[in-house]
């Protein structure tokens, strides 16, 4: 099973919540409101109360692989392709002439990455609000998040919020240390981050599985307890 993985994954049976070990104890305001801000330089900023409804519905099993060196195989996830929300909800808002380069995704904790429009347009980029049949848990991302297989799962962004669309180079402070936000980071090219290559830092990022994973686990205890 290992053979079929990308370089430098291994398998994972559970499915842990993970993330930014400063983003562990942030959690959604509203976790049941697939509420959605659009801005950029090349669209006036709106809002969907309801950004998937009215629009055609897909299921997906894919893979997620964390950059940190795990994956979990065979997830069953349920939303909207990017590209459909793009096209049907974005495209027609634009500015006459304007040219998409760069999106910025946010989440209602506050995490934030980019990636290139193209990036964004493959057919199993997905904004997800189901997880396995069931509306997405706070641990997986409610009420909605990108799916991006074919990145690290730090280009996934749970809890969406917010979609910027530049032609420009967006201004946006990075959520960790530059040098660990790649502009793509394609899991096949093992692009895992900036300025240094990726079999190095797969060797780094190893060692912060079992803590980053019992942080966040700690988190969502307190949270559940706490509520
Ligand atoms: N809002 C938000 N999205 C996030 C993160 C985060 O800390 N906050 N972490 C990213 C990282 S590094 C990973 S590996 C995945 C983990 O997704 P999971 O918690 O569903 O396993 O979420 C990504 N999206
Ligand atoms: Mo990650």
């Amino acid at each position: 099973m290992n053979g079929k993985l990308p370089k430098g994954q291994h398998a994972r049976e559970d499915f842990p919540r993970f993330g930014l070990s400063q983003f562990a104890y942030r959690f959604p305001r509203e976790p049941a409101a697939a509420r959605l801000r659009i801005s950029g330089d090349v669209i006036e900023a709106f809002e969907f109360d309801a950004p998937l409804a009215d629009l055609p519905r897909v299921e997906q099993v894919s893979d997620f692989h964390c950059v940190t060196t795990w994956s979990r195989c065979g997830l069953r996830w349920g939303g909207v392709r990017f590209a459909d929300f793009y096209a049907l909800c974005v495209a027609p808002r634009l500015a006459a002439g304007a040219q998409v380069n760069t999106v910025v995704l946010r989440g209602q904790d506050g995490y934030r990455t980019t990636l290139p429009l193209a990036d964004l347009l493959a057919t199993d980029m997905l904004l997800a609000d189901t997880l396995d049949g069931q509306p997405l848990s706070i641990e997986h991302g409610a009420p909605l998040r990108l799916v991006a297989p074919a990145h690290y799962g730090y280009k996934s962004p749970k809890h969406l919020s917010h979609l910027e669309f530049h032609q420009g180079e967006p201004k946006v402070r990075p959520a960790a240390f530059a040098f660990m936000d790649h502009p793509r980071a394609r899991v096949a090219l093992e692009e895992r981050g900036r300025g240094f290559p990726g079999w190095l830092l797969r060797h780094i990022y190893r060692l912060m599985i079992r803590p980053t994973a019992a942080r966040f686990a700690r988190a969502m205890a307190a949270y559940r307890g706490g509520n």
